[in-house]
């Protein structure tokens, strides 16, 4: 018999600045029963930054009004009640939110819990954005300011049948990513995203917003041999318009299930896990056809010339 799970993703349309915690995690709450109401499913997929609105779109100075978009202590009392329908439906989730530790370090982070039980968690490898506020941009992307890059390398933890991974937004656009978790044996990987339509500075990309979207994942899902699982919060949060497009993307590249709205909506799919065994084991055999050897520059420090530059126009 194949091993089996059943994920559902929980798109978020936007979350406005002004709307309190509470009145979101009832939205979350809400969405999490009608995730959960086949008394099949086994894991819930949110989007990252899922607790609050995506604040790196906007500067914020006084330092109590920035803390406030962050958790101090996981589990954090604000994310309790989404916890506690973890344990009574016997459903994990998983969820992107800002983490503060004890130490003041700020991180861009997501966890994955069964009721209260932290199983994994990872902060946020390749943070997009700038350090400080640019000027003549349509919006901000502050997350160099707000976070400092994650540090916990790429964890995988073993859950019912299968080895998971998180990354976070940015992450899927880059290679490694994947490739870090699938090394482990990750067969399942769950993303968060805020990503805007308009991207400043490279506007010609406007039109391609989705297309990078679904090119990054399956070609993740694909090369990796992974079941790839995509959370977004789209529609206008706080003038700034996100792309939805949340999906199910098997190993074989193919999108099984894709949300058809930029705002609250929940999708969901039954998957075979050893559709993931079977493409690492006849396609993508690391063992076999890897050849690391020949690929130094990419984990080494770059050596004087490198990266090459692009020839200017
Ligand atoms: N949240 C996040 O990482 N957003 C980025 C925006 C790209 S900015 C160049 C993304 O990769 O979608």
């Amino acid at each position: 018999m194949s091993r089996r799970m059943r994920v559902s993703v929980v798109q978020l349309g936007p979350i406005p600045k002004d709307d309190s915690r509470e009145k979101t995690m009832l939205r979350l709450l809400n969405l999490f029963e009608d995730a959960t109401a086949d008394d099949r499913t086994d894991l819930v997929v949110f989007p990252e930054l899922a607790l609050t609105s995506f604040f790196p779109h906007w500067e914020i100075r006084d330092s109590e009004e920035l803390h406030a978009y962050y958790e101090s202590e996981i589990p954090s009392p604000g994310m309790a009640p989404l916890l506690e329908a973890s344990k009574r439906k016997g459903v994990a989730v998983t969820f992107g939110y800002g983490e503060r530790t004890a130490e003041n370090r700020l991180f861009n982070t997501a966890s994955l819990f069964k009721g209260e039980k932290e199983l994994l968690r990872f902060r946020k490898v390749h943070l997009p954005g700038y350090n400080e506020v640019q000027p003549d941009i349509r919006h901000q992307n502050l997350e160099k300011m707000y976070f400092r890059v994650g540090d916990l390398g790429f964890p995988v933890v073993d859950f019912k049948n299968t080895r998971i991974g998180l990354l976070i937004c940015n992450d899927r656009r880059w290679p490694e990513s994947y490739r870090m978790l699938s090394l482990q044996g990750a067969e399942l990987v769950c993303i968060g995203y805020n990503s805007p339509i308009h991207t400043p500075s490279i506007a010609e990309a406007d039109i391609l917003t989705d297309f990078h979207n679904e090119l990054s994942m399956q070609a993740g899902a694909y090369q990796n041999s992974m079941w790839v699982i995509g959370a977004a919060k789209g529609g206008v949060e706080e003038g700034v318009d996100q792309i939805g497009g949340s999906c199910i993307i098997a190993p074989n590249g193919k999108i099984v299930a894709q949300a058809v709205s930029n705002s609250d909506e929940v999708i969901g799919a039954d998957i075979d896990l050893d559709m993931s065994a079977r493409f690492r084991k006849h396609m993508f055999n690391f063992t076999l056809h890897r050849r690391p050897e020949l690929y130094r520059a990419i984990t080494e420090p770059m050596p004087e010339g490198w990266p090459r530059p692009a020839l200017s126009s």
